[in-house]
């Protein structure tokens, strides 16, 4: 099959069947050629990719366009997940603990005006409103595998640049050693947050090593578009090769510490969910299996379940990271 219809009535290119020449023909020319079997002989791998990257975009939200990465292994050659699955199957507990809470209930979420605030072991601390801290470096568009902590995975085509163009502007003071994310917590908008599923706000952290990896994400947009409030809106972290709690969403505030911050998980479940939480298959979550995943989109009668890769996949770009470490300890 050449194009596959997605449930939103738009189309993706199916990669591996794209030629060059959807660099520069428009997204309908091409159509019509791959109809007239015009369009030429089928190129895999980069040129199939960056193609895809170019035409697919929903037609929902304002347009966020993104170069093609650079960054080596920010393009995996999966086939993203229809945005319909990407935008309504999510875990965003501020606004309900049920995967379609999000979808339902986020469009209270004020995005408007949004700061990000920089604190803590920094030369340069302050405050970025988000105008400012989306100019702040080039947007790319990087094709991520997301895996869920729960056992499901998505492919999403994200729009943003590395975590470390920020970082390298603030300046950490030598003692910084780990990056808090704090995010939005506000009674009024977020109906979760009165609850008490966990303990708000929602706060991540990472190494400052892992923080500073070109692959680590600050996300504004995807799929071509600005991010939908249940994914995330209007800016957050995307950590391709850690369980999906990792990225945290809807980010108000990064705190550079010379402690291990502790996250909401790890308060609410310390025995359960690690500081690094890498994805690793030969360590199972304490009553679950990782060794495994279900592909969201792919839940047919036929589907098999995918088996889970070492740091999701990203072992080659990350693996240095975590060398000499003990990861059954340090999960
Ligand atoms: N603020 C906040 N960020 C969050 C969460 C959350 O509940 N609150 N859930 C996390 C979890 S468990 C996952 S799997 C991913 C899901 O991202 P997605 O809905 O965009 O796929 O967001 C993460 N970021
Ligand atoms: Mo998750």
């Amino acid at each position: 099959m050449l194009i596959r219809t997605l449930d939103n009535g738009f189309t993706h290119l199916n990669h591996s069947e794209i030629t060059p020449q959807a660099h520069y023909l428009g997204r309908r020319e091409l159509l019509k050629g791959l109809a007239t079997g015009t369009a030429g002989l089928a190129l895999s791998g980069w040129a199939g990719r960056e193609a895809l990257a170019q035409t697919a975009r929903p037609g929902v939200l304002a347009p966020l366009p993104g170069s093609v990465s650079a960054v080596v292994g920010a393009n995996v050659m999966d086939k993203p997940t229809a945005y319909k699955d990407a935008s309504s199957y999510n875990n965003f507990y501020e606004f309900g603990t049920d995967k379609s809470d999000p979808a339902k209930y986020a469009h209270t979420l004020k995005t408007q005006p949004w700061t990000v605030e920089i604190e803590g072991l920094v030369k340069k601390p302050g405050r970025y409103g988000l105008e400012d801290l989306m100019k702040l470096s080039a947007m790319e568009e990087r094709v991520y595998r997301l895996r869920c902590v729960e056992g499901w995975s998505m492919v999403i085509p994200w729009v943003g640049y590395s975590l470390a163009d920020l970082i390298k502007r603030v300046e950490p003071q030598p003692g910084a050693k780990y990056v808090e994310f704090i995010t939005q917590a506000d009674e009024k908008t977020m109906p979760g947050v009165r609850g008490g599923a966990l303990d708000w706000p929602y706060v991540e952290g990472l190494r400052l090593d892992e923080a500073l990896h070109p692959l680590t994400l600050l996300a504004f947009g995807m799929y071509g578009e600005v991010l939908p409030k249940q994914n995330g809106a209007p800016v957050r972290l995307v950590v391709p090769w850690k369980y999906g709690f990792k990225s945290g969403k809807s980010i108000v505030k990064i705190r550079f510490t010379d402690k291990q911050p502790r996250s909401s998980w790890e308060k609410a479940a310390p025995q359960e969910y690690g500081f690094y939480s890498n994805v690793n298959p030969t360590v199972d979550h304490p009553r679950w299996s990782q060794a495994s995943e279900r592909r969201i989109g792919e839940d047919g009668l036929l589907a098999k379940k995918r088996k889970t890769q070492m740091f999701n996949g990203y072992e080659a770009q990350v693996g240095q990271l975590y060398a000499g470490m003990d990861l059954k300890k340090f999960f």
